[in-house]
């Protein structure tokens, strides 16, 4: 009977845009583990496993208690034969060993430091594995050309691999948002992304730009971009034309998930003096941490002048505490017309599977095609128009989810 009331306790619907998903994660050790499989599983190009780990993971996040036995269990969604293993041996023994072998394996540390550099993804990893590659270092001594996207990424390695703080984020927002308003006045700018959905930390900063009269932000990106650059702020910077107009497939039917906003991946240049508040305890930070690969760099960067290696030690150690007063982030900005704000608000904010299981609920369950741009009711033949993240939610058929709820 306490079986019964526990399974009926973990009753689950079994969409993640049909739950409610805080931080407040009850089960981080069980969401850990599958996570790290679900990693694996896309760093090696299995995006179905990859799908279902992450499936399996968000429904134990949406638990308002953590899981202690396997009858718990019972009657969830999400939860495959695999997942139900993995979960089985962790409550079991403390630990998955499927997880920690994987951690252990070469492959999958040598995917997790290449990937780790900005403009490298899991094929380009994945070659260069096959190449011998399997660090920082014998990237830097291998005869592969790197694309400026990954030279920079490389050359910013331990920044753009330490976590971004809600402060820098709000610091990067500021500045960001006086030069928009700058080139146009009375554009509007929005954090999105983890930040938005209440996270302290992230892997980049995310930003939506939009003019309340539509069209006004026609050719807005270029401007901000120069306007930053000319400013000393860009350490790197992509930017992407909108596409989306010139697409054959349709606003509801983007051929592939990235979005045709215009768009511009960057890296950013956060000084101390921006960074106000932050700066004691990242300059602490700085000084003891002279990482392993902070090390590998900074021989990289001497590259062909055949560094010798103790001498690099050496020039590091011997650096005054706290030298470099700024650091390295990813900041992604995207510009909307007024008209498509809402859809892009709301496919920016994540999280990813909370976005892919909305794609999957408006398809699977309401014949409609949802995208960052558009939302099309196939029953209809007609877009359904928004200008709210709550309208999108209420043609969908769904009760409306706070971006705080969405972190499944
Ligand atoms: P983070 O940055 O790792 O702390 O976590 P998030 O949730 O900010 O993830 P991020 O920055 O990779 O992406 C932010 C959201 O934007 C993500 O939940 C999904 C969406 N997103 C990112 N890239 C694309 C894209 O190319 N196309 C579309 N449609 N959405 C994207
Ligand atoms: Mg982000």
């Amino acid at each position: 009977q306490t079986c019964e009331a526990e399974v009926l306790l973990f009753s689950v619907p079994s969409y993640a845009c049909q739950r409610r998903t805080t931080l407040q994660n009850q089960n981080a050790v069980l969401t850990d583990a599958l996570s790290l499989l679900a990693e694996n599983a896309e760093l090696s190009d299995e995006e179905g496993r990859g799908v279902a780990f992450r499936r399996a993971a968000a429904v134990l996040k949406s638990l308002p208690e953590p899981v202690t036995s396997m009858t718990q269990l019972r009657g969830l969604p999400g939860l495959g034969d695999h997942s139900l293993r993995v979960i089985k041996d962790v409550l079991e023994n403390g630990a998955s060993s499927e997880v920690e072998s994987t951690k252990r394996s070469e492959r999958y540390k040598a995917l997790k430091v290449l990937t780790g550099i900005f403009g490298v993804g899991s094929k380009t990893a994945d070659r260069w594995i096959r190449d011998g590659i399997h660090d920082l270092r014998q990237l830097g001594d291998s005869a592969h050309t790197l694309n400026r996207a990954q030279q920079a990424g490389l050359e910013h390695y331990d920044d753009l691999n330490q976590p971004v703080t809600k402060a820098e984020a709000d610091a990067i927002g500021e500045i960001v948002e006086a030069a928009v308003v700058s080139v146009l006045p009375g554009a509007r700018m929005t954090l999105i992304g983890g930040f938005r959905r209440g996270k302290q930390t992230g892997h980049d900063v995310d930003f939506l730009i939009t003019h309340p009269e539509e069209g006004r932000e026609v050719g807005l990106m270029p401007k901000v971009v120069s306007r930053l650059e000319a400013q000393g702020f860009l350490l790197y910077q992509k930017t992407t034309r909108n596409s989306y107009l010139e697409s054959k497939d349709g606003p509801g039917r983007p051929s592939s998930n990235m979005d045709r906003f215009e768009r511009c991946f960057s890296i950013f240049k956060l000084t101390e003096e921006e960074r106000g508040g932050m700066k004691r305890a990242d300059t602490e930070r700085e000084s003891d941490a002279h990482s392993h690969t902070s090390h590998q760099i900074h021989t990289r960067g001497r590259g062909l002048e055949a560094a010798d290696e103790d001498e690099g030690v050496a020039e590091e150690r011997s650096k005054p505490a706290g030298r470099k007063r700024w650091r390295a982030v990813r900041v992604d900005l995207v510009v909307s017309p007024i008209s498509q704000f809402a859809f892009a608000l709301l496919g920016w904010t994540g999280s990813k599977l909370f976005e892919r299981e909305l794609r999957r609920w408006a398809g699977h369950e309401k014949s409609m095609s949802l995208s960052s741009h558009a939302l099309y009711d196939s029953k209809q033949s007609r877009y359904l128009r928004a200008t709210s993240e709550e309208e999108i939610f209420s043609h969908l058929g769904l009760e409306f989810i706070p971006p705080s709820e969405r972190n499944a």
